[in-house]
């Protein structure tokens, strides 16, 4: 549930077993004190969840907007089940704001279903910094929670239906 006062490292329903999942994180520079805020939140959550650090590839590009390509660099080149991109936008004074939240908005969702993957939407859009630092690790929680917790669930759930598809031989990461 999205609210103002919904804290984004406080979960609805109980995290799955992550201890056999592999995660891919790609985490923007831009930022930096914020998105490492959110990419320890997010190891956080992967961690607490069973996941073991062996299961956890972290790599950084230089903005948000480089996190669909990082996010495709992992689908194509490595084993992971689940991809979380992290970044963080703040409002400026040009529409680079906006060219940059409709670029990774898109590209992710454009990367998640080419490739059948799971990728958590581990982004801040926000108009200060302020705003930034109340939503990794301040009082409204960490985005990184949330978006680990996000792609641990998504998962589960690509596991759970492929083990019962009739489809099951294929690839689950086909991309035919
Ligand atoms: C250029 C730019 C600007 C103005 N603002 C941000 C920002 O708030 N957050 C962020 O992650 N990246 C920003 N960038 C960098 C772009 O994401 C990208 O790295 C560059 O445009 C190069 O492609």
């Amino acid at each position: 549930m999205a609210t103002a006062h919904h804290n984004l490292s406080q979960f609805d329903s109980p995290l799955p077993s992550a201890a056999d999942m592999r995660f891919g994180i790609v985490v923007a520079e831009w930022n930096r004190e914020v998105t490492e805020a959110l990419l320890e939140g997010a190891v956080r959550t992967l961690r607490a969840a069973g996941c073991p650090d062996v299961n956890i590839q972290i790599k950084y590009v230089p903005g948000t907007f480089e996190l669909t390509l990082g996010a495709q660099f992992f689908a194509e080149y490595t084993e992971v089940d689940a991809v979380i991109a992290l970044g963080c936008v703040i409002q400026g004074e040009t529409r680079h704001f906006d060219f940059i939240c409709q670029g990774v908005t898109q590209g992710i969702t454009q990367v998640q279903l080419h490739w059948n993957m799971p990728i958590a939407f581990g982004v801040l859009t926000v108009e200060n910094q302020q705003q930034a630092l109340d939503r990794c690790g301040g009082r409204h929680g960490n985005k990184g929670d949330e978006a680990a917790a996000a792609a641990i669930h998504m998962v589960k759930m690509q596991l759970d239906m492929e083990a019962v598809s009739p489809n099951k031989e294929r690839d689950i990461h086909s991309v035919n």
